[in-house]
Protein backbone atom coordinates (compact mmCIF):
# COMPACT_ATOMS: atom_id res chain seq x y z
CA UNK A 1 0.00 0.00 0.00
CA UNK A 2 1.49 3.64 -0.92
CA UNK A 3 2.21 5.58 2.36
CA UNK A 4 0.27 8.20 1.52
CA UNK A 5 -3.06 5.74 1.52
CA UNK A 6 -2.42 4.34 4.72
CA UNK A 7 -1.93 8.03 6.30
CA UNK A 8 -5.87 9.16 4.60
CA UNK A 9 -6.82 5.59 6.20
CA UNK A 10 -5.20 6.21 9.46
CA UNK A 11 -6.82 9.89 9.64
CA UNK A 12 -10.46 8.62 8.91
CA UNK A 13 -10.18 5.40 11.62
CA UNK A 14 -8.96 8.57 13.90
CA UNK A 15 -12.03 10.86 12.56
CA UNK A 16 -14.39 8.02 12.75
CA UNK A 17 -13.18 6.49 16.42
CA UNK A 18 -13.30 10.29 17.99
CA UNK A 19 -16.79 10.61 16.55
CA UNK A 20 -17.81 7.17 18.00
CA UNK A 21 -16.19 8.07 21.44
CA UNK A 22 -17.61 11.54 21.93
CA UNK A 23 -21.63 9.89 21.54
CA UNK A 24 -22.83 13.02 20.10
CA UNK A 25 -26.76 13.20 20.69
CA UNK A 26 -29.57 14.94 18.44
CA UNK A 27 -30.38 18.04 20.60
CA UNK A 28 -34.03 18.44 21.46
CA UNK A 29 -35.28 21.77 19.86
CA UNK A 30 -31.79 22.05 18.68
CA UNK A 31 -29.48 21.05 16.08
CA UNK A 32 -29.82 17.64 15.11
CA UNK A 33 -26.06 15.41 14.67
CA UNK A 34 -24.93 15.42 11.13
CA UNK A 35 -27.58 18.05 10.15
CA UNK A 36 -27.00 19.40 6.60
CA UNK A 37 -30.73 20.50 6.10
CA UNK A 38 -33.17 23.22 7.66
CA UNK A 39 -34.78 22.72 10.55
CA UNK A 40 -38.57 21.65 10.08
CA UNK A 41 -40.00 24.04 12.32
CA UNK A 42 -43.10 24.21 13.78
CA UNK A 43 -44.61 27.81 12.43
CA UNK A 44 -46.45 27.57 8.64
CA UNK A 45 -43.32 30.60 8.16
CA UNK A 46 -40.54 28.08 8.91
CA UNK A 47 -42.41 25.73 6.55
CA UNK A 48 -42.57 28.51 4.01
CA UNK A 49 -39.06 29.48 4.54
CA UNK A 50 -37.53 25.77 4.07
CA UNK A 51 -39.91 25.45 0.98
CA UNK A 52 -38.82 28.90 -0.76
CA UNK A 53 -35.23 27.62 0.06
CA UNK A 54 -35.25 24.58 -1.91
CA UNK A 55 -37.48 26.28 -4.68
CA UNK A 56 -34.91 29.04 -5.37
CA UNK A 57 -31.99 26.29 -4.79
CA UNK A 58 -33.12 24.41 -7.22
CA UNK A 59 -33.74 26.98 -9.69
CA UNK A 60 -30.17 28.34 -8.92
CA UNK A 61 -29.14 24.70 -10.18
CA UNK A 62 -30.47 24.37 -12.96
CA UNK A 63 -29.84 27.51 -14.40
CA UNK A 64 -25.96 26.30 -12.99
CA UNK A 65 -25.85 23.33 -15.13
CA UNK A 66 -27.44 25.05 -18.20
CA UNK A 67 -25.16 28.22 -18.52
CA UNK A 68 -21.67 25.74 -17.65
CA UNK A 69 -23.08 23.14 -19.75
CA UNK A 70 -23.81 25.26 -22.62
CA UNK A 71 -20.58 26.61 -22.01
CA UNK A 72 -18.43 23.79 -21.43
CA UNK A 73 -19.46 22.20 -24.41
CA UNK A 74 -19.01 25.21 -26.85
CA UNK A 75 -15.63 25.35 -25.59
CA UNK A 76 -15.12 21.57 -26.00
CA UNK A 77 -16.95 20.93 -29.74
CA UNK A 78 -16.04 24.28 -31.13
CA UNK A 79 -12.20 23.64 -30.24
CA UNK A 80 -9.24 24.59 -32.32
CA UNK A 81 -7.54 21.44 -33.08
CA UNK A 82 -11.12 20.50 -34.74
CA UNK A 83 -10.57 22.97 -37.10
CA UNK A 84 -13.19 25.13 -35.93
CA UNK A 85 -12.94 29.18 -36.62
CA UNK A 86 -14.36 31.96 -34.46
CA UNK A 87 -17.62 33.81 -36.04
CA UNK A 88 -17.58 37.27 -36.28
CA UNK A 89 -21.18 37.96 -36.15
CA UNK A 90 -22.15 41.25 -34.28
CA UNK A 91 -25.32 41.79 -32.63
CA UNK A 92 -28.01 39.60 -32.92
CA UNK A 93 -31.76 41.13 -31.77
CA UNK A 94 -32.94 37.33 -31.05
CA UNK A 95 -30.31 36.81 -28.63
CA UNK A 96 -30.32 39.96 -27.10
CA UNK A 97 -34.02 39.55 -26.27
CA UNK A 98 -33.47 36.46 -25.40
CA UNK A 99 -31.04 36.77 -22.57
CA UNK A 100 -33.00 40.04 -21.28
CA UNK A 101 -36.71 38.92 -21.45
CA UNK A 102 -35.85 34.72 -19.73
CA UNK A 103 -33.86 36.22 -17.03
CA UNK A 104 -36.05 38.84 -16.24
CA UNK A 105 -39.04 36.01 -16.21
CA UNK A 106 -36.84 34.27 -13.92
CA UNK A 107 -36.36 36.59 -11.56
CA UNK A 108 -40.26 37.88 -11.47
CA UNK A 109 -41.14 34.08 -10.69
CA UNK A 110 -38.71 33.63 -7.48
CA UNK A 111 -39.75 37.58 -6.29
CA UNK A 112 -43.03 36.50 -5.99
CA UNK A 113 -43.49 33.93 -3.70
CA UNK A 114 -40.91 35.15 -1.55
CA UNK A 115 -42.36 38.49 -1.62
CA UNK A 116 -45.05 37.08 0.22
CA UNK A 117 -43.11 35.33 3.09
CA UNK A 118 -41.43 37.94 3.94
CA UNK A 119 -44.40 40.00 4.04
CA UNK A 120 -46.29 37.79 6.17
CA UNK A 121 -43.14 37.50 8.53
CA UNK A 122 -43.73 41.27 8.93
CA UNK A 123 -47.65 41.36 9.81
CA UNK A 124 -47.96 41.36 13.10
CA UNK A 125 -51.03 42.96 13.18
CA UNK A 126 -53.63 40.68 15.62
CA UNK A 127 -51.30 39.08 17.68
CA UNK A 128 -52.67 37.38 20.76
CA UNK A 129 -49.88 38.27 23.05
CA UNK A 130 -46.33 40.62 22.95
CA UNK A 131 -43.28 40.31 24.23
CA UNK A 132 -40.55 42.62 24.76
CA UNK A 133 -37.05 40.96 24.04
CA UNK A 134 -34.11 42.97 25.44
CA UNK A 135 -30.47 42.42 23.72
CA UNK A 136 -27.64 42.47 26.61
CA UNK A 137 -24.27 41.91 26.94
CA UNK A 138 -24.46 38.90 27.18
CA UNK A 139 -27.96 37.29 27.97
CA UNK A 140 -31.96 38.27 26.64
CA UNK A 141 -34.33 40.00 28.74
CA UNK A 142 -38.00 39.27 28.81
CA UNK A 143 -40.65 41.50 29.67
CA UNK A 144 -44.31 40.41 28.66
CA UNK A 145 -46.25 43.38 27.99
CA UNK A 146 -50.20 41.87 27.56
CA UNK A 147 -51.65 38.45 28.33
CA UNK A 148 -51.71 36.27 31.61
CA UNK A 149 -48.36 37.11 32.40
CA UNK A 150 -48.87 40.73 31.90
CA UNK A 151 -45.75 42.64 34.04
CA UNK A 152 -43.86 39.44 34.32
CA UNK A 153 -40.48 40.40 33.24
CA UNK A 154 -36.78 38.55 33.91
CA UNK A 155 -33.50 37.69 32.79
CA UNK A 156 -32.12 34.37 30.64
CA UNK A 157 -28.56 33.97 30.99
CA UNK A 158 -26.50 31.06 30.19
CA UNK A 159 -26.55 27.97 32.49
CA UNK A 160 -23.82 25.93 31.05
CA UNK A 161 -21.76 25.16 34.34
CA UNK A 162 -18.39 26.95 33.76
CA UNK A 163 -16.41 23.86 34.58
CA UNK A 164 -17.93 22.51 31.09
CA UNK A 165 -16.78 25.60 29.15
CA UNK A 166 -13.52 26.09 31.15
CA UNK A 167 -12.55 21.88 29.51
CA UNK A 168 -12.82 20.64 33.48
CA UNK A 169 -15.90 18.37 33.17
CA UNK A 170 -17.28 16.77 29.82
CA UNK A 171 -19.77 18.70 28.29
CA UNK A 172 -23.70 18.39 28.70
CA UNK A 173 -26.00 17.36 25.92
CA UNK A 174 -27.18 21.41 26.13
CA UNK A 175 -23.70 22.67 26.22
CA UNK A 176 -24.24 26.59 25.54
CA UNK A 177 -27.74 26.31 24.47
CA UNK A 178 -29.59 26.24 28.03
CA UNK A 179 -30.63 29.45 30.07
CA UNK A 180 -31.89 29.66 33.66
CA UNK A 181 -35.35 30.70 33.05
CA UNK A 182 -37.24 29.96 29.77
CA UNK A 183 -38.98 32.42 27.68
CA UNK A 184 -42.55 30.80 27.67
CA UNK A 185 -45.33 30.94 25.73
CA UNK A 186 -48.93 29.60 24.77
CA UNK A 187 -48.91 27.11 21.85
CA UNK A 188 -51.25 28.06 18.55
CA UNK A 189 -51.05 31.93 19.26
CA UNK A 190 -49.96 34.60 17.54
CA UNK A 191 -46.90 35.65 19.60
CA UNK A 192 -45.49 39.29 18.63
CA UNK A 193 -42.00 39.66 19.45
CA UNK A 194 -40.87 43.43 20.59
CA UNK A 195 -37.10 43.22 19.81
CA UNK A 196 -34.31 45.85 21.01
CA UNK A 197 -31.52 45.83 22.55
CA UNK A 198 -29.35 48.06 25.49
CA UNK A 199 -25.53 47.98 24.47
CA UNK A 200 -24.58 46.84 20.84
CA UNK A 201 -26.22 45.46 17.98
CA UNK A 202 -27.91 41.47 18.99
CA UNK A 203 -30.45 39.45 17.09
CA UNK A 204 -33.35 37.13 18.47
CA UNK A 205 -33.11 33.97 16.12
CA UNK A 206 -34.93 30.58 16.49
CA UNK A 207 -34.87 28.44 13.31
CA UNK A 208 -37.47 26.50 14.70
CA UNK A 209 -39.82 29.25 14.27
CA UNK A 210 -38.19 30.70 11.19
CA UNK A 211 -37.78 34.24 13.17
CA UNK A 212 -35.03 35.98 13.00
CA UNK A 213 -34.76 39.58 13.74
CA UNK A 214 -31.98 42.12 14.86
CA UNK A 215 -31.94 43.70 18.00
CA UNK A 216 -30.65 47.24 17.59
CA UNK A 217 -30.16 50.12 20.39
CA UNK A 218 -32.70 52.27 20.31
CA UNK A 219 -34.63 50.85 17.75
CA UNK A 220 -38.02 48.88 18.74
CA UNK A 221 -38.23 45.90 15.62
CA UNK A 222 -40.77 43.50 15.85
CA UNK A 223 -41.79 39.95 14.49
CA UNK A 224 -44.31 37.03 15.45
CA UNK A 225 -44.22 33.59 15.20
CA UNK A 226 -47.02 30.82 16.06
CA UNK A 227 -45.80 27.79 17.26
CA UNK A 228 -47.76 24.90 16.64
CA UNK A 229 -46.67 22.69 18.53
CA UNK A 230 -45.69 22.48 22.31
CA UNK A 231 -41.87 21.90 23.06
CA UNK A 232 -38.45 23.52 24.20
CA UNK A 233 -37.31 25.73 20.74
CA UNK A 234 -33.41 26.73 20.81
CA UNK A 235 -31.61 29.87 19.33
CA UNK A 236 -28.48 31.84 19.18
CA UNK A 237 -27.67 35.32 19.51
CA UNK A 238 -27.08 35.78 15.31
CA UNK A 239 -25.44 38.82 15.61
CA UNK A 240 -22.10 39.03 16.30
CA UNK A 241 -22.27 41.39 19.54
CA UNK A 242 -18.49 41.05 21.48
CA UNK A 243 -16.88 38.29 23.52
CA UNK A 244 -19.67 36.43 24.77
CA UNK A 245 -21.59 36.56 21.73
CA UNK A 246 -21.80 32.77 22.04
CA UNK A 247 -22.89 32.38 25.48
CA UNK A 248 -26.26 33.99 24.75
CA UNK A 249 -28.60 31.71 23.65
CA UNK A 250 -31.95 31.27 23.22
CA UNK A 251 -34.61 28.89 24.79
CA UNK A 252 -38.28 28.88 24.53
CA UNK A 253 -40.72 26.48 26.12
CA UNK A 254 -44.16 26.63 24.22
CA UNK A 255 -47.57 25.47 26.56
CA UNK A 256 -50.64 24.55 25.83
CA UNK A 257 -52.49 27.50 27.00
CA UNK A 258 -53.86 25.62 30.48
CA UNK A 259 -50.50 24.97 31.51
CA UNK A 260 -49.20 28.31 30.28
CA UNK A 261 -51.62 30.16 32.65
CA UNK A 262 -50.80 28.09 35.27
CA UNK A 263 -47.42 29.20 35.08
CA UNK A 264 -47.97 33.20 34.82
CA UNK A 265 -49.94 32.71 37.58
CA UNK A 266 -47.09 31.07 39.44
CA UNK A 267 -44.33 33.88 38.00
CA UNK A 268 -46.36 36.91 39.02
CA UNK A 269 -46.81 35.48 42.89
CA UNK A 270 -42.93 34.49 42.82
CA UNK A 271 -42.34 38.85 41.49
CA UNK A 272 -44.77 39.73 44.21
CA UNK A 273 -42.95 37.40 46.58
CA UNK A 274 -39.35 38.39 46.04
CA UNK A 275 -40.31 42.48 45.07
CA UNK A 276 -37.44 43.88 46.61
CA UNK A 277 -37.63 47.01 49.36
CA UNK A 278 -34.97 48.89 48.71
CA UNK A 279 -35.70 51.15 51.95
CA UNK A 280 -34.95 47.84 53.69
CA UNK A 281 -31.70 48.14 55.90
CA UNK A 282 -29.84 44.65 55.14
CA UNK A 283 -27.51 42.95 57.38
CA UNK A 284 -23.37 42.23 55.73
CA UNK A 285 -23.63 38.13 55.58
CA UNK A 286 -27.51 38.67 53.75
CA UNK A 287 -25.60 41.51 51.11
CA UNK A 288 -22.95 39.24 50.60
CA UNK A 289 -25.16 36.03 49.80
CA UNK A 290 -27.47 37.68 47.61
CA UNK A 291 -24.61 39.88 46.02
CA UNK A 292 -22.56 36.26 45.18
CA UNK A 293 -25.68 35.27 42.83
CA UNK A 294 -26.04 38.44 40.97
CA UNK A 295 -21.93 38.41 40.43
CA UNK A 296 -22.05 34.76 39.16
CA UNK A 297 -24.86 35.35 36.88
CA UNK A 298 -23.73 39.21 35.54
CA UNK A 299 -20.10 39.83 36.24
CA UNK A 300 -17.99 36.15 36.30
CA UNK A 301 -17.94 36.44 32.55
CA UNK A 302 -15.04 38.90 32.45
CA UNK A 303 -14.18 39.72 35.52
CA UNK A 304 -13.89 35.99 36.44
CA UNK A 305 -15.46 33.90 39.84
CA UNK A 306 -11.84 34.73 41.37
CA UNK A 307 -12.35 38.22 40.65
CA UNK A 308 -8.07 38.50 38.96
CA UNK A 309 -10.28 39.47 35.50
CA UNK A 310 -8.31 38.57 32.21
CA UNK A 311 -5.26 40.13 32.19
CA UNK A 312 -5.11 42.89 29.43
CA UNK A 313 -8.75 42.75 28.50
CA UNK A 314 -11.02 42.76 32.16
CA UNK A 315 -9.84 44.61 35.17
CA UNK A 316 -9.25 42.23 38.22
CA UNK A 317 -11.59 43.18 41.11
CA UNK A 318 -9.11 41.42 43.60
CA UNK A 319 -7.36 44.37 45.56
CA UNK A 320 -9.14 46.96 42.63
CA UNK A 321 -8.29 50.77 44.35
CA UNK A 322 -12.15 51.81 43.22
CA UNK A 323 -13.75 48.31 45.27
CA UNK A 324 -11.37 49.48 48.23
CA UNK A 325 -11.75 52.70 48.26
CA UNK A 326 -15.15 54.89 49.02
CA UNK A 327 -18.36 53.54 47.84
CA UNK A 328 -19.69 56.23 45.74
CA UNK A 329 -16.98 55.65 42.88
CA UNK A 330 -17.61 51.90 42.79
CA UNK A 331 -21.72 52.54 42.97
CA UNK A 332 -21.00 55.27 40.04
CA UNK A 333 -19.39 52.76 38.18
CA UNK A 334 -21.36 49.80 38.36
CA UNK A 335 -24.86 51.72 37.87
CA UNK A 336 -23.64 53.95 34.88
CA UNK A 337 -20.65 51.87 32.91
CA UNK A 338 -17.17 53.24 32.24
CA UNK A 339 -17.59 54.69 28.68
CA UNK A 340 -14.96 53.61 26.36
CA UNK A 341 -14.44 50.22 28.20
CA UNK A 342 -16.96 46.94 28.08
CA UNK A 343 -18.05 47.91 31.67
CA UNK A 344 -21.64 48.21 31.06
CA UNK A 345 -24.49 50.13 32.62
CA UNK A 346 -26.37 47.45 35.17
CA UNK A 347 -28.82 50.44 36.48
CA UNK A 348 -31.07 49.57 33.81
CA UNK A 349 -30.72 45.71 34.40
CA UNK A 350 -30.22 45.49 37.93
CA UNK A 351 -32.32 47.04 41.38
CA UNK A 352 -30.92 49.01 43.79
CA UNK A 353 -30.81 46.19 46.32
CA UNK A 354 -29.06 43.95 44.01
CA UNK A 355 -26.84 46.31 43.34
CA UNK A 356 -25.90 46.94 46.75
CA UNK A 357 -25.38 43.69 47.32
CA UNK A 358 -22.94 42.85 44.45
CA UNK A 359 -20.81 46.10 45.32
CA UNK A 360 -21.30 44.47 49.00
CA UNK A 361 -19.81 41.06 47.57
CA UNK A 362 -16.66 42.45 45.51
CA UNK A 363 -15.69 44.73 48.67
CA UNK A 364 -15.88 41.27 51.42
CA UNK A 365 -14.93 38.40 48.35
CA UNK A 366 -11.16 37.40 47.89
CA UNK A 367 -8.51 38.91 49.47
CA UNK A 368 -10.35 42.37 50.11
CA UNK A 369 -12.05 41.58 52.58
CA UNK A 370 -11.49 43.79 55.98
CA UNK A 371 -8.83 45.84 53.51
CA UNK A 372 -11.30 48.76 52.21
CA UNK A 373 -13.28 51.55 53.37
CA UNK A 374 -17.44 50.73 53.28
CA UNK A 375 -17.49 47.47 53.60
CA UNK A 376 -21.18 47.17 53.63
CA UNK A 377 -23.52 49.05 51.06
CA UNK A 378 -27.03 49.33 51.61
CA UNK A 379 -29.42 49.84 48.62
CA UNK A 380 -30.14 53.41 49.70
CA UNK A 381 -26.83 54.14 48.77
CA UNK A 382 -27.37 53.14 45.45
CA UNK A 383 -30.56 54.74 44.93
CA UNK A 384 -29.20 58.23 46.41
CA UNK A 385 -26.61 57.85 43.34
CA UNK A 386 -28.93 56.90 40.28
CU1 LIG B 1 -25.64 39.12 21.19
Amino acid sequence: MKKWWRGVLSVCGLLFSCAVGAKVENMPGGPKVDQLNLPEGVTQIAQDVMWLHWLLLTICGLIFIGVFGVMFYSIWAHRKSRGHQASTFHEHLGVEVAWTVIPFIIVIAMALPATRTVVAMKDTSSSDMTVKVTGYQWKWGYEYLDGPASGVKFLATLSTPRAQIENREPKGLYYLMETDNHLVVPVDKKIRVVVTAADVIHSWMVPDFGVKQDAIPGFLRDTWFRAEKPGIYRGQCAELCGKDHAFMPIVVEVLPQDKFDAWAEEQKKKMAANADDPNKEWTAEELIARGEKVYAANCVACHQANGKGVPGSFPALDGDKTVLGPKDAQLDVVLHGRPGTAMAAFGGQLNDVEIAAVVTYTRNAWSNAGKGEDPVVQPKDSVAKR
